[in-house]
């Protein structure tokens, strides 16, 4: 790992984070003869992959499809063991990645940027290690889930024992044998460690707020034919990148829930719970915008629910209601609900028995006193906006990002916002994000934001900004997109509803990826339309 660069000199362009889309922008910039160096807080690359290795950990996304395809021979080559990678094959893939192409000696890791101000036509950025770079133009590539929302539970300091957070796990292993584990959280992280600690803990306590809709992985280990088959499937592959609404194709019937009879419709979902994965989501046309067709499949699930937990009030706390399914992120499991049959399992429905506080030796509830000598918070992210808001960008005229996002993102094409020049947003809000394959997103981005630097060194540009205008149709238009989903009709991160205190704005883009693509590449067609240049 280098040092930072010369601080007398200017990069053309700084990216912050070495992650998937770090990486890549790193990779293509340097490619086209830019000077350009990559920021990371991380001792390692790899972004989410690095900080969340809890046991357990997953791709809810298919293997073969959360890879790079950009990288036609590392597609060829790379040898993914199981359908649904675990963290340390993933991470060690990112690690590969850089290696193959040459990244490490430009990329400075285990430093945060706490600071980007932009003056004179270029930003600065100061890091946690006192350091200062100077770049005529930042890329951020920090992810949608990297700033870790750790809950104001009262006493949480106080507690004698061991605080582990999925988000941040350690690297060297943790003891868990003959000890009392409690994991407030289950949404996907929690969902996912949650058998995996139930294997050593002596105790496990699972502390729910809300239970969460959640399908098995059916996970396995690939074939040496179904790899072939993808690498001969390649460009079929690239073309869904293209053409579909996830990034990847996602079969379904093509029909109606509601204009197919009930013995048709339990065939059909039989069909997805066995398969695995969040296909089944995708049955039917009508479910992800039909409330009484989304019950239908929303009932499905909870059927499964009594079906694998032999306890009934049990059953009863972890079954979901009071949303429609889908509305928060589904989350994908290996034997979540049969984890509880166990006889050191419990589950704690905090609706009917809320934390009152962390004691020093456990959780208190309404009801009980939980004895705890490892508590794990599962308890998620500031997602979309919580890594750029905490890192004081500064844009023109001194306004802080934080304070412009106050009542919420505001974005052109979730890639740039007014106010600050010559800064771009890989999966910034306003994007597809998590509601598309974010490896498809990213690549997408990437060669984006790669174009429109060549074009800006190509018309001898200095400055680049999103006119206010566009930016207003574009934040008026995710706005539109998202009231015709059943998303609003949820609390959830994609709301900023997990997060005390944040503006309640559906961030992502929920049109399909296909379409904003088609945007973007009019945007380019058109010289980047929407963007003042100087
Ligand atoms: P999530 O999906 O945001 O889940 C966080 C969980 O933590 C969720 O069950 C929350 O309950 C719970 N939570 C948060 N704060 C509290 C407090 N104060 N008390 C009790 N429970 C709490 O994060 P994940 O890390 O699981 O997954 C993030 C993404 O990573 C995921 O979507 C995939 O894309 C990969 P709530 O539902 O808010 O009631």
């Amino acid at each position: 790992m280098t040092g930072l660069c010369n601080l007398d000199a200017v990069l053309d362009i700084a990216v912050i984070g070495a992650g998937f889309a770090g990486l890549h922008m790193l990779d293509r910039l340097r490619e086209h003869g830019f000077s350009c160096h990559a920021y990371e807080s991380a001792t390692g690359v790899g972004g989410t992959w690095f900080w969340n290795r809890y046991p357990g950990a997953r791709c809810d996304v298919e293997s073969l499809d959360y890879s790079y395809l950009h990288d036609r021979e590392l597609y060829a080559t790379w040898q993914w063991s199981e359908r649904f990678a675990t963290q340390p094959e993933i991470l060690r893939y990112a690690e590969h990645f850089a290696h193959r192409r040459g990244l490490w000696p430009h990329i400075t890791t285990g430093t945060t940027i706490t600071g980007a101000a932009f003056a004179d036509g270029a930003w600065t950025l100061t890091t946690d290690t006192d350091e200062r770079v100077r770049a005529r133009f930042v890329v951020t590539a920090v992810g949608c889930m990297s700033a870790v929302n750790t809950p104001a539970i009262p006493g949480l300091a106080r507690f004698g024992g061991t605080v582990l957070r999925t988000s941040r796990w350690p690297a060297e292993p943790v003891e868990l044998a003959g000890r009392r584990v409690g994991v407030v959280g289950t949404g996907s992280s929690g969902i996912q460690v949650v058998p995996e600690l139930a294997k050593t803990a002596a105790e496990l306590v699972v502390f729910q707020r809300t239970a969460n809709f959640s399908v098995p992985a059916r996970n396995r280990p690939l074939t040496q034919a179904e790899r072939d088959a993808a690498v001969a499937g390649y460009e079929q592959r690239v073309e869904n990148a293209r053409t579909t609404r996830f990034g990847h194709p996602v079969t379904g019937t093509g029909r109606a829930a509601l204009e197919t009879d009930p013995a048709g419709r339990t065939a059909e979902f039989d069909k997805g719970w066995a398969r695995g994965g969040t296909h089944i989501v995708a049955t039917f046309t009508d479910t992800g915008r039909d409330l009484t067709a989304n019950a239908v499949l929303a009932d499905y699930f909870r059927d499964r629910v009594r079906e694998a937990v032999h306890d009934p009030e049990t059953a009863r706390a972890l079954t979901p209601t009071g949303y429609p399914i889908g509305t928060k992120r589904l989350c994908v499991d290996d034997d979540y609900y049969e984890t509880f049959n166990l006889p050191h399992v419990r589950l704690v429905d905090l609706r009917d028995d809320p934390i009152q506080e962390v004691t020093e030796t456990g959780i208190r509830t309404t009801r009980s006193d939980h004895e705890l000598d490892v508590l794990v918070l599962a308890t998620g992210f500031d997602a979309f906006t919580g890594a750029l808001t905490r890192m004081g960008i500064t844009g023109r005229d001194g306004q802080l990002l934080a304070d412009t996002w106050r009542d919420g993102p505001r974005s052109y094409l979730g890639l740039a916002m007014a106010g600050f020049p010559n800064l771009f947003t890989l999966t910034g809000p306003g994007s597809t994000m998590v509601l598309s394959n974010v490896m498809r997103a990213i690549e997408h981005h990437v060669e984006w934001v790669r174009d429109l630097l060549v074009y800006a060194r190509e018309h001898d540009i200095t400055e680049i900004e999103a006119i206010e205008s566009a930016q207003d149709d574009w934040v008026a238009k995710v706005a539109d997109l998202a009231g015709k989903t059943l998303y609003p009709h949820t609390d959830s991160y994609y709301l900023g509803a997990n997060i005390e205190g944040k503006a309640r704005v559906f961030a992502p883009f929920a049109g399909g990826l296909d379409a904003y693509r088609r945007i973007c590449d009019g945007v380019a067609n058109e010289g980047y339309r929407g963007f003042r240049t100087a």
